[in-house]
């Protein structure tokens, strides 16, 4: 269970680490998974190319263009995903941000990240929530550190706090990117802290929480598991993406 400052903590900046949670036995066994899926080339992938975020080759067909950014749909390939996005443990620390009844969704995240070392992108400041459709945008994606995350392999960075910001819309790029030309961004920016991971670390973190992330400049692939869970009350918007895929109650 966590404490009482864990679970302030959360509330106040957006996200809680929890240290060497995960087995790195567990973590190595996730990255072999998904070196075999990367190698098969196993759908569905989400390809760098596709993002266009800046970094990324400008089409699949361009140098790079078959660099996966997303192994899609983790908790349906295998049991071995799949324990990890039910684990009994993960179920206790949910339930006390989002109650008894906890749901993951498998429209959202539900993937390994991956970020490749030639040809990686860089993702702007975002809210999760800003292409997400629920009642209220107040979901937590649990993202498990598959191995080291630093700033030199892309590791995530976020704006503590955050969630909680009333942003208007010129701060924002057409794309709902924080823009980092407006003055007005500026000292928001400058609250930005590194989240540096080791491999069975996990951090949660609110949908609403600006988070983004460099490329990778190292030699190595960098692999995070994501999976996003709501409250029972907060469901998907009938017909929209976020109500596309089957729900899995914890
Ligand atoms: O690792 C990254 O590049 C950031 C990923 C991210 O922010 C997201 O998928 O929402």
């Amino acid at each position: 269970m966590l404490t009482a400052e864990q679970i302030a903590h959360f509330h106040t900046q957006g996200y809680l680490v929890i240290p060497a949670m995960v087995d790195p036995v567990y973590c190595r066994t996730v990255i072999a998974f998904a070196q075999h899926a990367l190698n098969e080339a196993a759908e569905p992938i989400e390809y760098e190319a596709d993002t266009h975020y800046p970094g990324a080759p400008n089409s699949r067909e361009a140098e790079g263009g078959q660099t996966a950014r997303r192994i899609l749909q983790a908790a349906a390939r295998s049991p071995l995903l799949m324990n990890w996005a039910r684990d009994f443990q993960l179920k206790k620390i949910l339930q006390q941000f989002l109650g008894d009844s906890v749901y993951l969704s498998q429209a959202h995240h539900n993937c390994i990240m991956t970020k490749q070392p030639r040809f990686s992108s860089r993702t702007g400041w975002h809210r999760d929530s800003r292409y997400w459709n629920f009642k209220q945008p107040e979901l937590i994606s649990v993202w498990l550190a598959l191995g080291r995350e630093a700033p030199e392999n892309g590791c995530l960075k976020v704006l503590p706090g955050s969630h909680l910001w009333l942003i208007n819309s010129n701060q924002l790029d057409s794309d709902q990117f924080l823009r980092t030309d407006s003055p007005e961004n500026e000292t928001l920016l400058e609250q930005a802290i590194t989240i540096e991971l080791h491999a069975g670390d996990v951090l949660f973190f609110h949908s609403n929480l600006f988070h983004e992330a460099g490329n990778n400049q190292t030699s190595q692939t960098k692999y995070s598991l994501v999976f996003t869970y709501r409250a029972a009350d907060n469901p998907p918007l009938a017909g929209s993406r976020s109500a596309s895929f089957e729900e899995i109650a914890m």
